[in-house]
């Protein structure tokens, strides 16, 4: 498995909205209107994004099912540091509460993991 770890930080994540183009064709209303071009950045749209979130030393959901190809993001909800730990693989950087990361799961396959910090937190990921 190829471990690809995106390290976020929560301002980054806003700094790329573009609403004007969408403002734009809201006020010319203009029926049968071909869409606004956007540009688009070569990122995995949302619906590939699956979410688990850090909320009391819990990964939760703790066993997620997702397509090959597709994102994973940890958010620390959680008041604690914790990172992600795969077997046989260094731990993840420490996700400060509020911290969030992303990860690319390419390979079908069953991946648990825990947290590099503490070990009795456990996730699974179902990559299909
Ligand atoms: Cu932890």
């Amino acid at each position: 498995m190829k471990i690809l770890w995106v390290f976020l930080l929560l301002l980054a994540a806003c700094a790329q909205d573009t609403p004007q183009a969408s403002e734009r064709a809201a006020e010319m209303q203009v029926p049968n209107a071909p869409p606004a071009i956007v540009q688009e950045e070569p990122e995995i749209p949302a619906a590939m994004v699956s979410e688990i979130s850090i909320v009391r030393y819990t990964f939760a959901p703790q066993t997620i099912r997702m397509s090959a190809g597709g994102m994973v993001r940890w958010i620390n909800s959680d008041s604690t540091s914790h990172s992600i730990r795969f077997p046989g693989s260094p731990s993840s950087e420490i996700l400060a509460p509020g911290e969030q990361l992303e990860m690319q799961m390419d390979d079908p396959g069953i991946y648990e993991y825990s947290c590099g910090i503490h070990a009795k937190m456990k996730g699974t990921i179902l990559v299909e």
